[in-house]
């Protein structure tokens, strides 16, 4: 057995397993340290919601979906910790809503993005944006601010896993439709979102995906019709219900 090998009997063994990812991606120089540690408060809130996805994350989950096909320009913007954890969900996600892929990172340098890319076009990833960093998103500071001019500045619809507060304000600031995937219903991500998915990454990207292909065909009014349905304040409010009581 090797150091990453997880026996199946382990009672942890698949969060161990989502925890190898994660080290093997600081190892390839894709996720940096600090996201070891952001891994560690999602997966303190995980355990609290019973590591599972509870039905308000799923209703945000289906409404999330609804809103990535019905947008012009929807991106999905990818950090070191979705990139290590998910990049088949991501590639799968933009080809079933024709999303375009930004690598967006708060911890930015040249040789992360870059190991990211070639990281989700080992995925089947197409065309990766993010690198050109031709523009710049108002309210931040200059490293934290800048994006492909094509990307996020361009998107009506934007999915941010794993934002930080500032950017997701930023973000919100500028009258896109965000959907946050946080495990953190008070995060201030998940508070200036549209649509809060209040689950873990490695569960709601491929949710995301699977809705997305089920509502392929479905005709705009009945996308607006979901979108209408969810309540992003008694999303949070479940959400951080379950935490604190276990119901839900
Ligand atoms: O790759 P970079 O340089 O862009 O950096 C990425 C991190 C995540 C390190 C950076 O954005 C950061 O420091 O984020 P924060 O401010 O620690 O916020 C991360 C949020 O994600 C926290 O609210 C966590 O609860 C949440 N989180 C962590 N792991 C997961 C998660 N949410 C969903 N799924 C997870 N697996």
């Amino acid at each position: 057995m090797t150091d990453g090998d997880v026996p199946e009997s382990h009672p942890r063994s698949e969060s161990l397993a989502v925890r190898h990812r994660l080290e093997a991606g600081v190892e390839r120089g894709i996720t940096h340290t600090q996201g070891l540690l952001a891994h560690g408060r999602g997966e303190a809130f995980d355990y609290l919601l019973g590591e599972r996805t509870i039905e308000s994350a799923a209703r945000a989950e289906r409404s999330a979906a609804a809103h990535l096909l019905l947008a012009d320009r929807p991106v999905l913007s990818v950090n070191g910790n979705v990139a290590a954890l998910v990049p088949e969900g991501i590639v799968e996600l933009a080809a079933a809503t024709d999303a375009a892929i930004e690598v967006n990172l708060f911890n930015r340098t040249d040789e992360r993005l870059a190991a990211i890319a070639e990281h989700l076009r080992e995925h089947g990833a197409h065309e990766v944006l993010g690198l050109d960093a031709d523009a710049r998103l108002p309210g931040l500071d200059h490293e934290r601010a800048k994006v492909d001019a094509a990307g996020i500045p361009a998107a009506d619809v934007v999915l941010v896993p794993l934002e930080d507060g500032d950017r997701a304000e930023a973000l919100a600031a500028l009258g896109k439709v965000e959907i946050v995937v946080d495990l953190n219903p008070l995060s201030r991500s998940a508070q200036a979102a549209d649509v809060p998915v209040v689950d873990d990454i490695v569960r709601a990207i491929p949710a995301v995906a699977e809705h997305a292909r089920e509502l392929a065909g479905a005709p705009n009014g009945e996308l607006e019709r979901i979108i209408a349905a969810f309540d992003r304040e008694r999303a949070l409010e479940a959400a951080e219900r379950t935490i604190r009581t276990g119901d839900g």
